[in-house]
């Protein structure tokens, strides 16, 4: 990973992270219902909210346009290592969308502005033999995807939020947003995207949280 001299905020919040895995030990929030996405818009257990919620580990890198890169690496026929320039280059595409966080809030309508990982994926060309991606941010958070999930039509390297710069709290300058997981899924400030065969389970998923995480399946933990 490229860190080199990016200034951080915070003190990792073990604390949270301990009580977060107990929440994933105790199965805390499980409902027991499933819900239809096409007919519930609020999955199940889940609280609305009208605020947006900061929700990471504590540490929120200060990146820098000049020092940003977004690279895709691993099982692709060409390697992409985009600076802020050829990132914004790439087509330009707008969505609204709900989000879902695991700590049981939702939140409605959220506009995002960014380049669509299909649009992306057609320049980096994955090979055949690759089936899942595995994510690292700068501030060394990581998760994994299915590349199915990833290249879903609505997941979106997203740089503004309602017309607006991302602010740094929700992942400035770039983050992933792919509302049909929740949205420890949809890591901030992501760095690289490395395209693998064989599954690389992240940060939370190594800590009781579900591997794929539907909000309507309520795949909370695993
Ligand atoms: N880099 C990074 N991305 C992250 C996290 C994190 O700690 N670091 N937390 C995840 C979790 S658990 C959630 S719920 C969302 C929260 O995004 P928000 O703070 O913009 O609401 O970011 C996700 N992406
Ligand atoms: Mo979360």
């Amino acid at each position: 990973m490229d860190e080199d001299d990016i200034p951080t905020t915070g003190a990792v919040k073990d604390k949270l992270i301990r009580t977060k895995e107990r929440w994933a030990e105790e199965g805390r929030l499980l409902t027991g219902t499933t819900g239809d996405p096409d007919r519930d818009r609020l999955p199940p257990g889940q609280t609305l909210v009208k605020d947006w919620p900061v929700l990471d580990l504590g540490v929120q890198p200060d990146v820098s346009k000049a020092k940003f890169r977004l690279r895709v690496e691993g099982l692709v026929e060409n390697r992409l290592a985009l600076d802020w320039d050829s990132f914004m280059a790439l087509p330009q595409t707008e969505m609204v969308r709900d989000i879902h966080c695991v700590t049981q809030w939702s939140r409605y309508d959220n506009r995002f502005a960014g380049v669509m990982v299909r649009d992306l994926l057609a320049l980096a060309r994955p090979r055949p033999e690759a089936r899942f991606v595995s994510m690292t941010c700068y501030d060394g958070y990581t998760t994994n995807l299915s590349l199915e999930d990833f290249a879903g039509e609505d997941v979106m390297f997203a740089h503004s939020w309602e017309g607006q710069p991302l602010a740094r709290q929700h992942g400035g300058p770039v983050r992933l947003v792919l509302p049909k997981l929740y949205f420890w899924k949809s890591p901030k400030w992501i760095t690289r995207v490395e395209l693998l065969a064989a599954d690389r389970p992240g940060f939370w998923e190594v800590r009781g949280y579900h591997n794929r995480g539907d909000p309507w399946m309520e795949e909370r933990y695993g």
